[in-house]
C-alpha cells in the first residue's frame, strides 16, 4: 500500500520523502509503542473517537504519555487526510516511545514520536467478497490476556506476523489463530464471527483478542436487525460446522469465509446473514464519520 505524499510527524505535516525517525527510537529498537489503523470514507473519518479511545487506552496500559490531547490528535488525523486530498483513505497512526538510549528503560525516552500516514486504500479484490475466503488454522497461538494482552494495540505484532508467514506458506490471504486452550480467537488483523442457528457467535475478550471497532459495529448492526449476538467460546469443531463464517476489520470491513482447513463452511458460499451484514456495514460506514474537510479547506 503506497503512502500519501504528506505525513504528520511530531507536530508538522511534511513531505513523506523528508520524514526522518531516529535509529534510537524505541519503537524501532523494541517495538515500544502503540498504533491504530483507521479509515475515511467519502471525506469522513470512520469511528475516529473509538480509534482514539483505543489508542489512548493502549498508551495508558504501557504508560506512554502521548503528549497531545485527543482533540489535537483528532485534528492531526483530519489534517493529514486533507493534506493528501484523499476522500477514501487508510490512516496509520503510530505513537512510539521515541528516541532513547540502547537500554530498554522507557524513562530514558523523553519525547514520543507521533506519525500519521494517510494512504490510498487497497482492498481485497472484489472476487474475495463475492466468492468468500479460504482460511486455515495455524499452530501460532494468540497469547492469553495475562501475557501480552492482545487488546493492547502495540507495535509488537509478531504473533500476527508469524501467523501471516503461515498464511503465505499456504497461499491463503488470512488464517485463524487459537488460544492455548484451543478456543478460536481471531485472524491476523481481523475478528471472526460464526453464524449458528441464525445468530452470531464471536469470541469473548478474555479468550485473547483485539476487540475490534468493526466487530462492535457489526454486533450493533446485527442487533438492530434482530439477529441474536453472543460472545462465547467456540472451537474448530464449531467453526467447521457453522452455517456461515465471516471476518471483520477496518481494512477488510466484512469478508465472508467459506472454507476452513479444507472443510466447506455451510453451503461453501457466502451466507445470507453475512451478506446482509456486509451491506449494512458498507452503508453505515459511508453515512457516518468525522468530516475531514472544513468548508475552507474544501474550497482552497
Ligand atoms: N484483530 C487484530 C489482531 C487486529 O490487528 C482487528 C482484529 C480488527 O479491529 P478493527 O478495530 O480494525 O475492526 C485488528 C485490526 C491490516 C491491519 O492491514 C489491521 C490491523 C492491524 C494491522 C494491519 O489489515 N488491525
Amino acid at each position: 500500500m503506497a503512502g500519501g505524499e504528506w505525513v504528520y510527524l511530531n507536530g508538522d505535516i511534511i513531505p513523506a520523502q523528508e520524514a526522518r525517525i531516529s535509529i534510537y527510537d524505541h519503537g524501532f529498537l523494541y517495538g515500544d509503542g502503540v498504533f491504530e489503523g483507521i479509515r475515511s470514507y467519502n471525506g469522513r473519518v470512520f469511528k475516529l473517537d473509538e480509534h482514539l479511545d483505543r489508542l489512548y487506552k493502549s498508551a495508558k496500559a504501557i504508560k506512554l504519555d502521548i503528549g497531545m490531547t485527543r482533540e489535537e490528535m483528532a485534528r492531526a488525523v483530519t489534517a493529514t487526510v486533507a493534506a493528501n486530498r484523499l476522500d477514501d483513505a487508510y490512516i496509520r497512526l503510530v505513537v512510539s516511545r521515541g528516541p532513547g538510549d540502547l537500554g530498554l528503560d522507557p524513562l530514558k525516552c523523553p519525547k514520543p514520536t507521533v506519525l500519521i500516514i494517510a494512504a490510498a486504500l487497497q482492498l481485497y479484490p472484489e472476487e474475495v467478497y463475492e466468492k468468500g475466503m479460504r482460511l486455515a488454522s495455524v499452530p501460532v497461538r494468540r497469547p492469553a490476556p495475562d501475557a501480552l494482552n492482545p487488546n493492547m494495540k502495540t507495535l509488537n505484532y509478531l504473533t500476527s506476523i508469524l501467523a501471516k508467514v503461515e498464511a503465505n506458506q499456504r497461499g491463503l490471504p488470512e488464517v485463524v489463530l487459537l488460544n492455548s486452550q484451543g478456543y478460536v480467537t481471531e485472524g491476523t488483523g481481523d475478528n471472526l464471527f460464526i453464524v449458528v442457528d441464525g445468530g452470531l457467535v464471536t469470541a469473548p475478550p478474555w479468550v485473547g483478542i483485539l476487540t475490534g471497532i468493526t466487530r462492535k459495529t457489526v454486533m450493533e448492526l446485527a442487533r438492530e436487525q434482530n439477529i441474536p449476538v453472543r460472545e462465547d467460546v467456540f472451537t474448530l469443531f464449531d467453526l467447521y460446522n457453522a452455517d456461515e463464517c465471516f471476518l471483520t476489520g477496518t481494512a477488510a470491513e466484512v469478508v465472508p469465509a467459506v472454507e476452513v482447513d479444507g472443510r466447506p463452511i455451510g453451503s461453501g458460499r457466502p451466507g445470507p446473514i453475512t451478506q446482509r451484514l456486509r451491506e449494512a456495514f458498507h452503508a453505515y460506514a459511508r453515512r457516518t464519520g468525522t468530516p475531514v474537510y472544513s468548508s475552507e479547506t474544501r474550497s482552497s
